[in-house]
């Protein structure tokens, strides 16, 4: 875990939080006492800002199933409890999820989603409302900070009110703005220990069948909540026009039209859909202001109620007040207007894997050996991009094996098939895959990157790392041992740093008839500590300018301005070197020097 400056929190102040501090806080002063979660943007600040708390476990599980799992056996233990989760984790918790609709809960169970919108660090786009509709499950939608912290601590009571858990979905801008927050005393709540109740926890399909319609009931309930909710709001003035909005939309849309008449839903599941015909009728025109589907839209038109909303503002991608803008000038609102959030003035830069990066030298080896690669999600899915170029598919988390096993079954690579995977995400999904890869005999390799960490979200620990997210040392997985106990007959374990021995590896490995794995054994140079070594340097008298030590697409290379028949030599930025040696490897005039070389020759 990296730990930002955590602001004091003193209780009666008033205090900014992001969206993701405001959640942590409202779930402390609600009293939790379990709050579990896999990282993944943009959610995974909530439990980090809360992980040095020792009143509350806060947890890392090894996926979104196992985090919702714990969450909901703590609830029905008699604790208040929060799991915490990207969008696309809620897919992975899903079976949990729609049946913890029909189980309901012990004491509060709250889920938080956050949604990407924009895909700023996703693999897609997808809007949690449907997943409250289809579990019939409350959703609660803050608009900033204040209404995170408010919101989370409410989800708690509607959970226990009504025996259900409650879904908070955020999304980017409401998880990572900041926004004055005042700060409430913990209301503690001591467990109310497990009641047993198996026609209500044991979901055999003759239980099953007499909890759906109690989950219909409570739904029938929730609507009537819904309608009667100060969660529901109403701000502006006028008749010619109003707009239903719900979370950061709101906010965009206050800023184009200050004086709009809106109607703004804090609660988007189950709908006040009375309150919101009501609301209808008082204005000449309808228009709903939602991110990702027309979720609330196609509602209000199903309830028979006249709207405008996706025919103006796109269904796809992050919504911001040109946007909403551009939309109520389409339907003659306003005039279009100065662009308010201003064109970025940075430099785009393309994604690199940092210098040093373990990862690299086995994409390397990969590319040349001709491998068709199945690739998966984390750092080394950079490897897809140029200079690298050497990963062929990524899916999902946990995808990369089941992939390659698929890919060697069709017949259709043209090459070896090998899947790559890290640590995080082998231990989230990747065990299943690798037990079907022996299972299948299938003839694949699978490289575990195994970097001591989950880097892509920042440097959380997990189950193989050997510590916790409160820092207290744990039993680490052992990948190896696991590995073999799978019944993978065939493994290697290399250091990345060595080319010719990861080659040597990946290049045995694929030879060998049936699954192989090949796990790679450095540390993340970034977290959870800064790995430097002694920086090198590049002789120019020496520099052939062959562009060899160019392929990984280190950052720390870059070309100088002298030549060598017509080509740019290179030099090594020394500040951002990490001395891992791969460039000295690959430089065939052995130009490649340590900085503290002071005879300027070639040493290799
Ligand atoms: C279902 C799901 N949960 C979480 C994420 C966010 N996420 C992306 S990659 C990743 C793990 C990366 O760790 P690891 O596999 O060890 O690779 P590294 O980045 O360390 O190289 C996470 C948590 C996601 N994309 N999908």
């Amino acid at each position: 875990m990296i730990i930002t400056a955590a602001p004091k929190r003193e209780v009666g102040s008033s205090i900014l939080l992001s969206g993701n501090e405001a959640v942590a806080q409202g779930a402390v002063e609600a009293g939790v006492l379990v709050a579990v979660g896999y990282p993944g943007t943009p959610s995974t600040e909530i439990l980090e800002s809360i992980a040095d708390r020792t009143d509350i476990d806060v947890r890392w599980s090894p996926n979104e199933k196992v985090a919702l799992d714990v969450a909901l056996g703590a609830s029905l233990g008699g604790v208040r409890s929060m799991a915490t989760m990207k969008h696309v984790g809620l897919n992975v918790a899903a079976d949990t999820f729609m049946t913890t609709a029909y189980t309901g809960v012990g004491a509060g169970l709250v889920i938080v989603v956050a949604d990407d919108p924009g895909m700023h660090s996703s693999q897609n786009e997808q809007d949690t409302r449907a997943y409250a509709r289809m579990g019939c499950v409350p959703l609660l939608e803050p608009t900033n900070s204040a209404e995170a912290k408010a919101y989370t601590a409410l989800a708690f009571e509607i959970s226990e009110q009504f025996d259900t858990p409650v879904l908070v979905r955020t999304t980017t801008r409401t998880s990572h703005n900041r926004g004055l927050v005042e700060l409430a005393p913990r209301v503690e709540h001591s467990t109310i220990g497990f009641t047993p109740d198996p026609t209500k926890y044991v979901m055999i399909p003759g239980h099953a069948r007499r909890r759906r319609p109690v989950v219909l009931e409570r739904l029938a309930q929730m609507s009537q909540y819904a309608e009667e909710s100060s969660l529901t709001e109403e701000f502006g003035t006028g008749t010619d026009f109003g707009v239903v909005t719900s979370g950061i939309s709101h906010h965009y849309v206050r800023e184009v039209i200050p004086d709009a008449r809106i109607l703004k839903l804090g609660m988007s599941y189950p709908l006040p859909i009375e309150r919101i015909r009501e609301f209808a009728a008082s204005v000449d025109r309808l228009f709903v202001v939602e991110e990702l589907d027309p979720y609330v839209e196609n509602d209000l038109l199903a309830a028979g109620i006249a709207v405008e909303g996706k025919s103006l503002f796109p269904q796809a991608g992050e919504l911001n007040p040109d946007i909403v803008r551009a939309g109520f000038a389409k339907a003659g609102i306003v005039e279009e207007g100065l662009t308010i959030v201003p064109a970025p003035t940075t430099v785009t830069r393309p994604p690199l894997m940092c210098p040093g990066c373990p990862h690299t030298p086995p994409y390397l080896a990969l590319k040349r050996l001709g491998a068709v690669v199945t690739g998966d999600i984390g750092c080394y899915t950079l490897a897809a991009l140029e200079p690298l170029s050497s990963m062929d598919t990524c899916v999902a988390m946990g995808s990369s094996i089941g992939m390659a096993i698929g890919m060697a079954a069709s017949g259709g690579a043209d090459g070896p098939v090998v899947a790559t995977i890290g640590d995080s995400t082998f231990l989230h999904g990747g065990i299943a895959g690798l037990a079907d890869a022996v299972y299948a005999q299938a003839n694949i390799t699978v490289l575990i990157l195994d970097n001591g960490t989950t880097a892509m979200t920042g440097g959380q620990e997990h189950p193989g790392t050997g510590v916790t997210l409160q820092g207290t040392p744990a039993t680490p997985v052992d990948l190896l041992g696991m590995c073999k106990a799978v019944g993978v007959r065939d493994i290697r374990v290399v250091d990345p740093y060595d080319l010719a021995a990861t080659y040597g590896a990946l290049e045995d490995a694929i030879s060998h008839a049936g699954p192989s794995v090949v796990i790679t054994n450095r540390p993340c140079v970034e977290a959870p500590m800064k790995v430097r070594d002694t920086p090198f340097k590049v002789i120019a008298d020496a520099c052939t300018a062959c562009q060899a030590c160019m392929t990984p697409g280190c950052p720390s290379i870059v070309w100088s301005d002298e030549l060598f028949e017509g080509r740019r030599k290179v030099v090594i930025d020394e500040v951002t070197c990490t001395g891992c040696t791969l460039c000295v490897q690959l430089c065939p005039p052995h130009a490649i020097v340590l900085v503290t070389n002071e005879e300027e020759t070639a040493n290799v």
